[in-house]
């Protein structure tokens, strides 16, 4: 029998309902916000899959959803999960890959028969990537106490909507926010799978890796305070504009970032009143900065907010530097990962990543392992981003394997 085809079954009946939620008809991309409507048809349809495979379904103090198989009391679960919100345009993998895969991992088990001894949970970490409030991974970090009730209260998207008021709009309780130390001690091994940003499966002609590591990353908010005044009737030598205060800015992270052989974006802007006529008073730009080690993330951050402040000064311009979130190197703990590459016949490659994931959040709680599945293109936070079926369906098989390995003696 083709076991191949089996967990395809569901596995396309589940990407073909998500596919059109929060798409955008012009470019493709997806619009998942977090606690915007879209974001909630995501969440119904996770809650349709779980009441349809019978398992007990619910929402946690935080918004992440969890879909369990057996009792979580019992403690020692095995969790398996991403996320299902997006970046602006972003492709239709990011997160909904490990989502799907999760539950269709989960039917290739009862196809084979397997009887869990452990609990065994499809999860949906709430608001990973950040598109909307600006910090990444908001429901991973509630529940492992990484970002306090304050932090996230006070945090507003660019309608100035507050976090809270649109997690009251969505029916979540806002107040009810706050780590979860209990929900994770009963998580015995947490497995996300995530489509590779990358194209290191591409290169070595594998459909599936694990993750070694990922890099210490962060963002930081560069806000340019200038002097609004009129573009057609200000000499130059009266301006105080800081746009290309910004602009040198941006040229300098990517300069440093070369140098030392990291990644520095500045992929947000927004200029106040941004008229075509009027010099700006203000230009807030957003530095997204990541490196393999610590050492070099500081050495870029420290570099490009140097060359800002020169700028700033020769300008006339104040600059405010603020650290938005920011996420230590994530080790991924060795016995789980290789414990996982014996599951999978011991020769699955292990790679690291520059990406965020709420597995990395999680990890300093649970054993945490990831999955990545190949990516032709390595292009990921794009409506382009890709994965072959073939490549997905190996996906569900390794993480079946891994499920069945795991929590089914
Ligand atoms: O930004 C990231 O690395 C992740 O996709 N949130
Ligand atoms: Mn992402
Ligand atoms: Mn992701
Ligand atoms: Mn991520």
């Amino acid at each position: 029998m083709n076991t191949k085809s089996l967990p395809g079954a569901s596995f396309h009946q589940m990407w073909r309902e998500l596919a059109p939620v929060g798409r955008d008809a012009t470019t493709g991309g997806y619009r998942r916000y977090a606690w915007s409507g879209p974001d909630a048809d995501c969440r119904a349809w996770f809650k349709d899959q779980a009441l349809a495979r019978g398992l007990s379904y619910e929402t946690d103090r935080n918004g992440n959803q969890w879909a369990w198989l057996g009792d979580p009391a019992q403690g020692d679960a095995v969790v398996t999960g991403s996320h299902l919100d997006s970046v602006p345009d972003g492709g239709a993998f990011d997160g909904p890959l490990g989502v799907v895969s999760a539950f269709a991992a989960l039917d290739e088990l009862r196809r084979r028969g397997a009887s869990p001894t452990r609990p065994l949970a499809v999860s949906n970490f709430g608001d990973e990537e950040g598109a909307r409030f600006g910090v990444a991974c908001v429901g991973s970090r509630l529940t492992a106490g990484r970002l306090t009730r304050e932090q996230a209260h006070a945090l507003r998207d660019a309608d100035g909507i507050l976090l809270p008021q649109a997690m009251e709009a969505a029916g979540q309780d806002p107040d009810a926010i706050g780590p979860d130390p209990e929900r994770l001690a009963r998580i015995g091994a947490f497995v996300e799978l995530h489509v590779e940003q990358g194209r290191a499966l591409d290169l070595s002609g594998d459909a599936v890796g694990l993750a070694s590591a990922i890099w210490p990353h962060g963002r930081w908010r560069f806000d340019f305070a200038g002097e609004a005044n009129h573009a057609g009737t200000t000499r130059l030598a009266d301006r105080r504009d800081p746009m290309p205060t910004y602009a040198e800015t941006v040229l300098a992270a990517r300069r440093e970032a070369e140098l030392l052989g990291a990644l520095a974006t500045f992929g947000k802007v927004s200029v106040e009143p941004n008229g075509v006529n009027a010099i700006p008073s203000l230009v807030r730009g957003w530095l997204d900065s990541r490196a393999a080690d610590q050492a070099t993330l500081d050495t870029v951050v420290a570099a490009v907010e140097r060359a800002a402040r020169d700028r700033a000064a020769r300008d006339g311009v104040d600059l405010t530097v603020v650290r938005e979130s920011f996420t230590p190197v994530v080790e991924f703990e060795h016995a789980l990962r290789d414990e996982l590459n014996r599951l999978l016949g011991g020769r699955i490659p292990i790679l690291g990543t520059g990406a965020g994931h709420d597995a990395g959040i999680l990890s300093a709680a649970v054993p945490t392992a990831m999955l990545f599945v190949r990516n032709p293109t390595g292009v990921s936070h794009s409506p382009a981003e890709s994965a072959a079926e073939d490549d997905c369906l190996a996906g569900v098989i390794a993480l079946a394997d891994v499920l069945e390995g795991l929590a089914c003696r």
